[in-house]
């Protein structure tokens, strides 16, 4: 049977919690063995002890060797998949400062990125997929990426949280269930500025913006809720998305490891090539198909709006002022 290995970060965090055992439960990767590495930073990491207890606990045919450890390069030797969830939350006290500026936000992770960037570069299988998950996401990636300097190696920042919202809101809208809305793209940053594009989203082929017909609501309720959900979630909750991320992490890995249907697109960042007019290398959410031979590639027959042009300008404009915020860690 074959093997796969998954390295994820954050294993202790709370979307490490709901995320890791579904890596192993036979249904995103098949019925292939999953050989886990856990990565936390050294305060934590032996919680890891109590997951690994609860992971062979919860029988599971699936799970290969299983291990945990706060040295990332020891990780990352010939890893298949890397989840990057783990970093530093905004609010933490961090070397005796308050970080609250995403400015300092991006700064702090950006480092711990050059470092797990080379690492996967260095060490990990040259095939590799890596998702990262922790924020600044695209920014982090870009990073990771730029480190890891290995161009067959697929880098990724995850939108399909923001994708599923979306298809949420507009099944609710439409009478759909969430399974028919197709195409259902997110342009741009995982930012409150992300373009979520009811436009090209589709059902029964049929664009839902043309179903819906109402630019009013477009523009004043469904844009504000999907790029304000996180924060209503964080409201209600009093504790950021969890269960709802990592079934998103697991969603992308899916679409990441099986041919794309035809007249779908899924959500997540890659780096640019120029397509859309986004300036090359920014980490930029895209619609992109998975292809017969596993790769990754922006779907690129598409026509944005003026208004939707408009929307994704804006994105685009953070994302370069977050790599100028960063252009130090890049080589
Ligand atoms: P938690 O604070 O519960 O867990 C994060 C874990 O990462 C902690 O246990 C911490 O010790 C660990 N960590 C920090 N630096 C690390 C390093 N260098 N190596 C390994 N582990 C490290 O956060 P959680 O709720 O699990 O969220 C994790 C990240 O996902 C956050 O950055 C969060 O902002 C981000 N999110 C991204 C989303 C997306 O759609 N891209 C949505 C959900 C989530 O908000």
């Amino acid at each position: 049977m074959n093997r796969i290995k998954v390295v994820v970060t954050g294993a202790a965090g709370q979307i490490g919690y709901s995320l890791i055992p579904r890596l192993v439960d036979g249904h995103t990767f098949g019925d292939k063995i999953v050989d886990l590495t856990m990565v936390e930073i050294p305060q934590v990491v032996d919680r890891l002890e109590g997951l690994v207890m609860e992971l062979e606990d919860s029988y599971f045919p699936n799970l290969g060797e299983v291990k945990y450890t706060s040295n990332f390069e020891e990780a990352a030797k010939d890893g298949d998949w890397f989840l990057l969830v783990g970093s530093i939350p905004r609010g933490i006290v961090y070397e005796g400062k308050k970080i609250e500026e995403r400015s300092d936000l991006l700064k702090i992770n950006g480092g711990i990125f050059v470092e797990q960037g080379r690492a996967i570069g260095e060490l990990g299988n040259p095939n590799a997929k890596i998702l990262v998950v922790g924020n600044p996401a695209n920014t982090n990636a870009m990073i990771g990426k730029n480190a890891a300097g290995v161009d067959t190696q697929t880098w990724l920042a995850m939108t399909m949280l923001d994708s599923s919202r979306a298809k949420s809101v507009l099944a609710n809208k439409t009478g759909h269930n969430v399974s028919d809305i197709k195409n259902m793209i997110i342009w741009g940053n995982h930012s409150p500025t992300m373009y979520p594009d009811i436009e090209n989203a589709v059902i029964d082929n049929k664009s839902i913006s043309t179903m819906v017909n109402d630019m009013d609501w477009v523009e004043n309720t469904f844009l504000p809720k999907v790029q304000q959900r996180g924060k209503a979630v964080i409201d209600a909750r009093g504790a950021s998305s969890a269960t709802s991320a990592a079934k998103a992490a697991l969603d992308t890995v899916i679409a990441c490891e099986s041919p794309t249907e035809k007249g779908n697109s899924f959500s997540a960042a890659i780096a640019s090539d120029g397509s859309y007019n986004v300036p090359e290398g920014l980490m930029c959410g895209f619609p992109l198909i998975c292809l017969n031979d596993g790769s990754i590639e922006i779907k690129r027959d598409l026509v944005l709006s003026e208004f939707a042009r408009n929307k994704f300008n804006i994105s685009i404009k953070e994302l370069e002022s977050e790599r100028e915020a960063v252009k130090h860690l890049l080589k």
